[in-house]
């Protein structure tokens, strides 16, 4: 937008006498963020609205993204740059003495999502937007986000996260546009004409408000909506009966019962089995947006019959499928139409995407607990159960009920979501090639089997909006010196850097900014934890949720055994390394806990042992998050994604690493194997077994973990050192790592690899001595990363799923 630096000062301080009744010089700088976001809100409201307009105006085909989880993170900043007016900012709030850095700080993380799917969801609005996609988020306003982590004593403790407790200023509260939610109850069924009719009858029913958050689109004036839904009481706030009798907690019970469904996101990264709440949760965020979405196309005058010609509605995992049968509900029971034509609809209008080939992530409901929450709904499951079924005899199976029983939607008592996802969709995708196959290929077999036409991929990718230019404005600047602006908009430019990889000049300069990076986060972590870290050494880097299948013990295993080498020999070769964590574990995830207590036992060890010299420094970052990220990745030397093969299904964090100029030590596993073929084997360090190698060890069942460890002396001592002596701690405190790795051989091959991954770390320390070289590695890192924006996957999503307008640009 066109704004001089007079006029944004002017409005600003306009905004402070109004809003905040305050002057420029007595203004705290909370009274400078409020008054700057209500600013920034009324900037975009103009092209919120013309952009809304023109949809309904054009009838253009709309996408519906469907999260349980959207982890934004900070707005402001992100917004500034959207709408083409941060360097203003920044420079008029210099001359007020007032810096924006500061400002920011005093926003709250959205932290609506637990770890990849979440933020996936959030790059993805950011890339609708900015590529002139119409797709807007539906998601739930949980007033508490994924919790605050502190480390406290080694462990890692949960607070809750209030990120509401200020005012959010980037949403609007829509009251009069909440519809109701239906839970409980029963169905009465009526035949009239030979025509059956369910009636729901004595439900309760919950209001679901939305809070609309503008999404805006970079330097384009488009602003999409996340809309987010709270649950509120639809009648009485209290009950007077309880409270006059003085039964207080009694009076507001109903209250908090409704309000309970929008009040915490679930803080864990796979299926909780059993949870009513849960499952109230996944059909409150379905219900709502539907309902919501009906509106909005009634207000288009077409016909219910192409309703899936204007419409699309993504559902993120399996949490939000009874979008399905949902959708079938309203087409049935409130638009009159028979079964066979809401099917033909619902299946055209849903497309699903699977993230996790993780047994525990596939969500089951019990039956009794569903039909019981959700009688009328679970009718029709049961009827799309009955004629899949039936399908399935007829056309593939007829006889094999073992088969039919593997497919069913329903079967020992248990609804699998999966399977009503892919029954009820006309699309299925994974999120990077190696992940799609294996749900071809032994996942989903039978589906693909099935559906194969149904089955895609789509490799994800992140906002380079978000985690180049906003996160890393040094090195943004260097690049748009270099080659051009053109990259903001079209990440694949990015490549032109390549032919800069040789020049001494730009070298030195990429070089530069690195340690700059480096020297904001080392004196980030003094702050924060009172640890000194050199920049001059290498920062390895391991951030992400902590799971036993993403391998935060191998790393560990890695570091203790460079220690007990250095302890054997002080002179010991070594580049100095900072070997930085950041990451939560679900709270009820004992194992990944006691990880981070392992950590941060070993790093207190290593971190004041003077006999090593400062040659391995450990820290460990609390409460890992969409910010602390943004501090970390720019200043990563290696970033470690060190999975084991199969099961990470795609992973981000490794594209956010490689766009900001780290190498990637990696296993080939997930999008690795993609960055590998960009940036070429010589630009990346690749280790441990192979999809075919670990498939198969796993089959034929020969590995054998014991007998591993009693033949490599250094894990031999590792494993000794974790049982008790070693660490200042209680002689089992880490009893149940070992016996993972012991009696329960090693499910993650953390032993298996180790030896690989030892001599892959070995090849870095070597690489990082030339820095020429590194930096030339570096460089082609960044220059190959553009086809890992999600401007690129949001294209093919667009083309490939939505049939939405296509992208005129080039990826
Ligand atoms: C994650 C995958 O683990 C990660 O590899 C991928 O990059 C990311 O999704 C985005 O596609 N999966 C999840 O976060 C996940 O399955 N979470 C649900 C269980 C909550």
């Amino acid at each position: 937008m066109r704004l001089s630096k007079n006029k944004f000062k002017e409005d600003l301080i306009k905004k402070l006498e109004k809003e905040r009744a305050t002057n420029i010089d007595e203004a705290s700088e909370l009274d400078i963020y409020y008054a700057l976001g209500s600013l920034i809100r009324d900037y975009i409201a103009e092209n919120w609205l013309r952009t809304n307009e023109e949809y309904i105006k054009n009838a253009k085909k709309q996408v519906y993204y469907f999260s349980m989880e959207f982890l934004m993170g900070k707005l402001l900043v992100n917004n500034l740059m959207n709408l083409g007016i941060k360097h203003i900012c920044e420079e008029a709030l210099k001359e007020l003495n007032m810096d924006l850095d500061k400002i920011e700080e005093l926003e709250k993380d959205q932290g609506l999502g637990n770890g990849g799917l979440g933020r996936l969801a959030a790059c993805f609005m950011d890339s609708m937007a900015s590529i002139g996609v119409p797709g807007h988020g539906c998601g739930i306003r949980y007033r508490y986000g994924l919790f605050e982590q502190r480390i406290i004593d080694g462990y890692q403790v949960e607070f809750p996260d209030k990120w509401l407790q200020n005012k959010n200023v980037w949403e609007i509260r829509r009251k009069e546009r909440a519809v109701e939610v239906k839970f409980g109850g029963n169905v009465r069924v009526i035949e009239e004409n030979g025509k059956l009719d369910f009636i729901h009858e004595n439900y309760e029913s919950i209001l679901a408000v939305p809070y609309d958050t503008p999404v805006v689109g970079y330097k384009n004036k488009l602003v999409n909506t996340l809309r987010l839904f709270s649950a509120e009481a639809i009648k009485k706030d209290f009950d007077f009966s309880y409270f006059n009798r003085g039964q207080y907690m009694k009076a507001f019970e109903y209250k908090h019962s409704v309000e309970a469904i929008s009040e915490v996101l679930y803080p864990n990264d796979a299926f909780e089995a059993g949870r009513n709440l849960r499952l109230k949760q996944e059909y409150f965020l379905v219900s709502a947006g539907i309902q919501s979405i009906m509106r909005t196309y009634k207000r288009l005058g077409k016909s219910i019959d192409d309703f899936h010609e204007y419409i699309a509605i993504h559902i993120n995992d399996t949490h939000p499928a009874l979008a399905i049968p949902e959708l079938m509900r309203i087409l049935m029971d409130e638009e009159g139409l028979g079964w066979d034509e809401a099917w033909r609809i619902t299946t055209n209008t849903i497309s699903y995407t699977n993230h996790t080939i993780m047994s525990e992530a596939l969500e089951k409901w019990d039956v009794d607990m569903f039909k019981n929450l959700l009688p009328r709904i679970y009718m029709i499951v049961d009827e799309i159960n009955e004629r899949f079924c039936r399908e399935l005899w007829n056309n593939k199976y007829h006889g094999d009920f073992e088969k039919i029983c593997q497919m069913a939607v329903i079967a020992h008592n248990e609804i699998r979501m999966a399977h009503l996802a892919i029954v009820g969709s006309h699309s299925i995708n994974g999120v990077a090639k190696l992940h799609t196959e294996l749900l071809k290929k032994q996942e989903l077999k039978e589906f693909y089997q099935y559906y194969s036409y149904k089955f895609n991929n789509k490799t994800n990718g992140i906002s380079h909006r978000r985690w180049l230019l906003k996160a890393n404005p040094e090195l943004s600047k260097l690049i748009n010196d270099t080659i051009g602006k053109g990259w903001i908009n079209l990440p694949n430019q990015l490549s032109k850097l390549l032919k800069y990889k040789d020049d001494p000049v730009f070298k030195e300069k990429v070089h530069e900014i690195k340690q700059k990076n480096k020297i904001k986060l080392a004196n980030m972590i003094r702050e924060k934890h009172g640890i000194e870290v050199d920049p001059n050494s290498i920062f390895d880097i391991h951030a992400k949720r902590l799971h036993e299948y993403k391998r935060q013990l191998l790393n560990v295993f890695h570091i203790m055994n460079l220690y007990n080498k250095l302890i054997e020999n002080p002179e010991l070769d070594i580049y100095p390394r900072t070997f930085i964590f950041g990451g939560k574990a679900a709270s009820s995830y004992f194992m990944a806990k006691q990880v981070i207590k392992l950590i941060n036992t070993l790093a207190y060890k290593v971190n004041n042992d003077k006999r090593i010299k400062d040659k391995i420094k450990i820290v460990f970052m609390e409460n890992y998050g969409v910010t602390l990220a943004e501090h970390m990745i720019p200043a990563a030397n290696v970033s470690e994604q060190i999975s084991t093969t199969t099961k990470e299904a795609s992973g981000t964090g490794n594209m956010k690493f490689m766009m900001n100029g780290a190498i990637t030590i990696a296993t080939l596993d997930g999008a690795n194997i993609d960055i590998k073929n960009a940036v070429g084997e010589e630009n990346i360090v690749i280790f441990g077994l192979n999809e075919k190698e670990f498939l198969e060890l796993y089959r034929n069942g020969t590995y054998n973990s014991i007998e591993l460890c009693n033949t490599d002396i250094r894990l031999k001592k590792i494993l000794n050192q974790l049982r008790g002596g070693f660490f200042p701690v209680k002689d089992d405190e880490f009893s149940i790592i070992y016996h993972s790795l012991t009696k329960h051989n090693d499910e993650f091959f953390v032993l298996k690899d180790f030896d690989s991954y030892v001599k892959a770390q070995e090849r870095i320390d070597k690489l990082y001595r030339n820095i020429s070289k590194w930096t030339e590695m570096s460089i082609v890192n960044i220059g190959s990363s553009g086809i890992f924006s999600s401007d690129r996957t949001i294209c093919e999503y667009a083309t490939g799923i939505w049939k939405t307008n296509l992208c005129d640009r080039h990826y």
